[in-house]
């Protein structure tokens, strides 16, 4: 069971709060988690799509499957969970986010300072040379389009299974977590690496580490307070208790 008194009198004596969330968080905007049995992955084999080697063997499959979730993220809006997190960051001297998902629903929230640690699915890049692709894609287009500079395909902006995590985002955010105070992992089924590492290195380091999340995960043994609320209701009851203070 969770104290929120507890975990206020925690915060108030913290210098840096950092988070990392997963898709759990956007989960109630209507975008589908990755492993919740009605996931994006459940009807998808991930290693398929969500892969270089899969882009190239099947680049049509994977730039409608990407077409469809863009398609779904245009339509949804940040939930009450993102508008928290985005008033908490001025609450403390120090806050840092950091986030697995790709839909950039946190700086629609207004979070200012987000590390991608997956990238983003509104970008596109060349797969061969690089170049970005800066034009509007055409969400209704079956494969993907060529590159203006050496028409090879393009590929959206996110980080693909086998593929390194942006350096910026992965140092910034490993940084906050061996140095944060309090450590919440929220939305996330603390799963997929070397994110899922970021709590157990915040925990090892002697911060105050909090899950938010209705379901079991393999950190929640490890958590000091576990809140198995959704994140919509979990972060503004804390917001709430931190500013009434
Ligand atoms: C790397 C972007 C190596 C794309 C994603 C075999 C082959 C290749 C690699 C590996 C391998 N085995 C292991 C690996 C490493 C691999 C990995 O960790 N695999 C896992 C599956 C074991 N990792 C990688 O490949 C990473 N790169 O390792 O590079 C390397 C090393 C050196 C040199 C070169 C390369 C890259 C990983 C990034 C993959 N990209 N996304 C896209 O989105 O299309 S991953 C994808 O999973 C999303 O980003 C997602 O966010 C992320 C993690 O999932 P979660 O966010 O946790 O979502 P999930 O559905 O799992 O959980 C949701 C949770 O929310 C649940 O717990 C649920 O209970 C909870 N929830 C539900 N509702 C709510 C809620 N919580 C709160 N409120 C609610 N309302
Ligand atoms: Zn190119």
């Amino acid at each position: 069971m969770y104290d929120l008194n507890a975990l206020v009198k925690v915060l108030a004596k913290s210098k840096l709060v950092a988070v990392l969330t997963g898709a759990g968080v956007s989960q109630e905007s209507g975008i589908a988690t990755f492993r919740d049995p009605d996931g994006l992955w459940a009807k998808f084999n991930p290693m398929e799509l969500a892969s270089m080697d899969g882009f190239m063997s099947n680049p049509e499959l994977v730039w409608q499957w990407y077409g469809f979730r863009r398609e779904v993220m245009a339509k949804c809006e940040p939930n009450a969970g993102h508008f928290a997190l985005a008033e908490m960051e001025n609450l403390f001297e120090e806050f840092s986010l950091a986030t697995q998902n790709v839909d950039r629903f946190h700086q629609r929230a207004g979070s200012r300072n987000v590390h991608e640690l997956h990238g983003n699915i509104i970008d596109n890049f060349c797969c061969s040379c690089g170049a970005p692709y800066l034009d509007e894609i055409n969400l209704d287009d079956k494969s993907p389009v060529k590159c203006k500079v050496c028409s090879k395909f393009i590929r959206p902006a996110v980080v693909w299974f086998g593929e390194m995590l942006p350096a910026d985002a992965l140092n910034a955010a490993s940084w906050a977590a061996e140095n944060c105070d309090v450590y919440f992992s929220i939305g996330t089924s603390a799963e997929v690496y070397p994110a899922a590492q970021l709590p157990q290195l915040a925990k090892r380091r002697g911060a105050y580490l909090v899950e938010i999340n209705p379901n079991e995960t393999s950190l929640s043994r490890l958590a000091d307070m576990k809140i198995a609320l959704p994140s919509s209701r979990a972060l503004p009851m804390i917001l709430e208790a931190i500013k009434n203070v």
